[in-house]
């Protein structure tokens, strides 16, 4: 399949755009992973907002570059992806709108909820970190319950070695992985092996870890987010823990 130049431009973190960069490496596109700094004050992001040529519409990120063609907002930017590469035609019209499902599923009650618990305490100030970490943990396993059961319904995962990697497998994943990267052992999934095995399992894993490690960054851009994610999850172990 042919495609103009790509470029995604996104922070250097994971947060909306991680899943888009592991979608285009699985599909091996080759395409411009640009990346804007976190560094003091977003410098680099205030000196290039103005300039919507670069920061979209919106001026927000991410942004896709497809050709002459600037596309803002990550689950336009996937929706986009999806299409272009192929994505769509491989799966028949109820694989699409399951796809359809997990990707806004997966990005509005599980990504979103997971970015702003780590910038919780910045974006609230005053709010009870602690329990607003247990409360955030209890609803994001029940959002992981909802869509194992969907899943399982589907049979989503028992195909996912049939199909090409799609879009909601990346989304699928990158968020299982950063669910864990933020309430470590406080997150089980043995008793989700639906969702167990999307990510263990997945015929895209290898890539997907690759891409992360060829560039390491935090999940989000907040200043502060490993020492945020420790006192989380040492909000999450008890008083206990925490005292000791
Ligand atoms: N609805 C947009 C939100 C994009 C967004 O809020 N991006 C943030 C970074 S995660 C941003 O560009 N912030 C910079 C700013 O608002 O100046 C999407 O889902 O892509």
């Amino acid at each position: 399949m042919h495609h103009p130049p790509i470029r995604l431009r996104y922070f250097d973190a994971r947060a909306r755009a991680q899943f888009l960069r592991a979608y285009l490496t699985a599909q091996g596109i080759v395409f411009d992973d640009e990346r804007v700094p976190l560094d003091e004050g977003f410098a680099s992001w205030v000196a290039m907002r103005d300039d919507r040529a670069r920061s979209g519409p919106l001026q927000r990120l991410p942004v896709l570059h497809y050709g002459d063609d600037l596309i803002p907002e990550a689950l336009v930017i996937a929706g986009f992806l999806h299409e272009a590469c192929g994505g769509r035609a491989a799966l028949d019209a109820d694989r699409n709108r399951q796809h359809e499902i997990i990707v806004s599923m997966a990005y509005t009650d599980l990504a979103f909820p997971i970015a702003i618990l780590i910038w919780a305490d910045l974006m609230f100030p005053g709010i009870d970190v602690d329990a607003y970490a247990k409360t955030s943990l209890g609803r994001i396993e029940r959002n992981f319950d909802a869509l194992e059961h969907a899943l399982a319904d589907w049979g989503w995962v028992a195909t996912q070695h049939e199909r090409p990697v799609t879009v909601a497998d990346c989304l699928l994943w990158e968020t299982v992985d950063q669910a864990r990267t933020l309430f470590g052992s406080a997150l089980e999934l043995d008793d989700r092996p639906e969702l167990a095995r999307c990510y263990t399992e997945h015929p895209g894993r290898a890539t997907f870890e690759s891409v992360l490690a060829s560039r390491p960054c935090q999940i989000t851009g907040r200043p502060g987010e490993g020492e945020a994610i420790e006192r989380i999850q040492s909000a999450l172990r008890g008083p206990a823990a925490a005292d000791s």
